[in-house]
């Protein structure tokens, strides 16, 4: 099946950053895998394998990214993003990982299960916030509890005018709710833990055979099956990313995305006498008199208050590398540049 561009999800934003003189030697693509040599992609003319010539890495890539590609397969350059999925990777250093781009809707995965985790739904909605995506949380295993709506109504509590999806992932009806949110030209993600059913939707909708595995019968957690991100395009609509089961969604410079997923408690806080109130027994508190009164779940407070002060960490010590990196990339010039004069370049 070879797609059109435009089925591709190409677009005038796109299209505008070419010029046509350069359209006559390079063709845009659209990445469907990232490996550490090579990227796979999906072009006018069908699959590719392209190469990413220095300084460029594969790393500086991300699937769903619109790139133009040369004759010989090489990468020239990297279109700017429409939007950007990414987190602070995992471990100590303060490095950020790009998870995909230029996607429209982010299915938030998870399960009617042990697996259902008010905090980490947060998470990623804040993460659709902050990368301009549009949220449909998406629970599975809805054929294998006797009440998926209490499921339905405790997801749809955690942001206003949530939209929420059950499923049963092996269901083609209950599936095709997910294809109507990214009909043809429009991407959409799975993210969501390990085991929650991101292949199982992706093999279903795109007629895929990508591996999935069952959950562990102790704690219902997955065993980590799927290690990369890939782009596919699902018959009849749009096109559809998976990806592996998080541990750790790390968020970075998204305090005003979490304000908005938790816009419940940014409107009271508005309300409290301090402009710097902390919410943590100041006089004149309007969060704590909602917590009083009953309106407000406390669970939830202690959670915005948690994202809030990891992601003020966090976007502290990516500021503070990038300027490390900049320091250091200037001295590396000002090396080059004496060594240049010493030999009277
Ligand atoms: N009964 C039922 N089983 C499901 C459902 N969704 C997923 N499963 C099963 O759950 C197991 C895990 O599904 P996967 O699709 O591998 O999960 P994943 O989210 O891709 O997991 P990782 O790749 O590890 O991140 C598989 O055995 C699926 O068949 C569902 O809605 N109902
Ligand atoms: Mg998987």
């Amino acid at each position: 099946m070879t797609l059109s561009l435009p089925d591709l999800g190409w677009s005038a934003f796109f299209l505008g950053q070419c010029d046509a003189d350069a359209l006559a030697h390079v063709s845009p693509c659209r990445l469907t895998g990232i490996h550490r040599d090579r990227v796979t992609a999906l072009g006018a003319m069908g699959p590719r394998t392209l190469t990413v010539p220095p300084p460029q890495t594969t790393g500086d890539l991300a699937v769903g990214d619109w790139v133009l590609a040369d004759a010989e397969s090489r990468v020239t350059r990297c279109l700017a993003r429409q939007s950007l999925l990414s987190r602070r990777a995992a471990g100590r250093e303060a490095r950020v990982q790009l998870i995909a781009a230029n996607v429209d809707a982010l299915f938030v995965t998870s399960s009617c299960s042990a697996d259902f985790n008010p905090a980490r739904i947060e998470r990623y909605l804040a993460l659709a916030h902050e990368a301009g995506a549009f949220p449909v949380v998406v629970l599975t295993r809805a054929d294998l509890v006797p009440d998926p709506e209490s499921y339905r109504r405790r997801a749809e509590a955690l942001a206003r005018n949530l939209t929420v999806l059950t499923v049963d992932a092996h269901d083609p009806a209950d599936r095709a709710q997910l294809a109507a949110w990214c009909p043809k030209g429009r991407t959409g993600a799975l993210v969501g833990s390990s085991g929650a059913g991101k292949t199982t939707l992706l093999n279903g909708l795109t007629g895929e055979d990508a591996a999935t595995a069952p959950i562990r019968d102790d704690d219902a957690r997955g065993r980590h099956t799927t290690t990369g991100r890939a782009l596919r395009p699902i018959p009849g609509a749009g096109l559809l990313i998976d990806t592996p089961g998080m541990r750790e969604l790390g968020l970075h410079d998204a305090a005003e995305a979490i304000d908005a997923v938790f816009d419940d408690i940014a409107g009271l806080a508005a309300g409290c006498r301090f402009a710097d109130c902390r919410h943590s027994g100041e006089p004149g508190c309007a969060v704590a008199a909602a917590v009083d009164g009953g309106t407000l779940d406390p669970d939830r407070l202690a959670r915005w208050q948690k994202l809030r002060r990891e992601d003020a960490r966090t976007s502290e010590s990516l500021a503070e590398a990038r300027r490390r990196d900049r320091g250091f990339g200037r001295m590396v010039k000002r090396a080059l540049r004496d060594a240049d004069r010493r030999k009277g370049r």
